[in-house]
């Protein structure tokens, strides 16, 4: 990482894209993985690299779901694993979620470099490989669950995630909070809380806020759940993108 200049203009989306290759070094990432990130990458470069006034708002929204869940769940994939692992461990910390590895395409090996990788980085706990609960309404692999984590969820947090299969989390129930770059992706549509926003800039923030509202009392949070505007949120960043001054 310390070869990229930080001067350099393109600076964090040149150190995204290392850890995502060193992510596909470890095992840790698939080859899909790259796709996705250079699909993530054009779309930060229209939104100006910058977190939007109502991607903040959905990261305090954020914050404030989890901080009231009874059991909060954050998803982790290959993606997530190798550019978040020690920020994912400090929202974990922040708001008392379990973390559990939850994979497009699944493989032993690659949930087990990746439940390592989040050790090394601190998480005490890593959910994931249990899988003894499915999600209704998807294929096999992607179906499985651990019944105690995802399964027993009521708020999940499902970074970077596929359409399908954040429809069918919805359809059970379960609040979700998802992080994407592209407003008009299916995940981001259907999500309780869509979070417009690099990944790299929305996991620390939704901490941040969680940091700040820890003594708040559920009044409060309930209050900030309420007034978030999902829709007005998932139009601001479609219009900053449609709009955008690009330099
Ligand atoms: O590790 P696995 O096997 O679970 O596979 C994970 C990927 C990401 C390959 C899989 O979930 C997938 O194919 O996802 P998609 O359908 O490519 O969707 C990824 C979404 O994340 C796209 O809408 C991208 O714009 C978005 N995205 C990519 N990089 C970032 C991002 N959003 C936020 N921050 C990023 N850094």
């Amino acid at each position: 990482e310390s070869e990229i200049p930080e001067d350099h203009p393109r600076y964090e989306s040149l150190l995204t894209r290392h850890r995502i290759e060193h992510g596909v070094d470890l095992g840790i990432t698939s080859k899909q993985g790259l796709i996705a990130e250079g699909r993530g990458e054009a779309f930060d470069y229209l939104l100006g690299e910058e977190t939007l006034p109502s991607a903040d708002a959905a990261a305090r929204a954020a914050a404030a779901h989890l901080l009231l869940a009874d059991h909060p769940v954050l998803s982790v994939n290959g993606n997530v694993a190798a550019l978040v692992p020690g920020e994912i461990v400090d929202l974990a910390e922040a708001t008392g979620a379990d973390i559990e590895v939850n994979l497009f395409n699944r493989t032993d090996e690659r949930m087990r470099a990746i439940a390592d990788h989040l050790r090394e980085h601190g998480a005490s706990d890593v959910k994931g490989l249990t899988a003894d609960g499915r999600i209704p309404g998807l294929s096999h692999e992607r179906a499985k669950v651990d019944a105690d984590g995802i399964g027993d969820a009521d708020v999940v947090v499902v970074p970077l995630e596929d359409g399908d299969r954040a429809e069918a989390l919805g359809a059970m129930g379960k609040t979700e909070i998802v992080i994407d770059l592209n407003p008009m992706s299916r995940s981001a549509q259907v999500a309780a809380v869509p979070i417009v926003d690099n990944i790299l800039r929305a996991v620390p923030n939704v901490t941040r806020h969680a940091e700040e509202l820890a003594d708040a009392s559920d009044a409060e949070l309930r209050e900030i759940v309420e007034s978030f505007d999902r829709e007005a949120a998932l139009e601001e960043a479609e219009r900053a993108i449609r709009e955008g001054d690009l330099d």
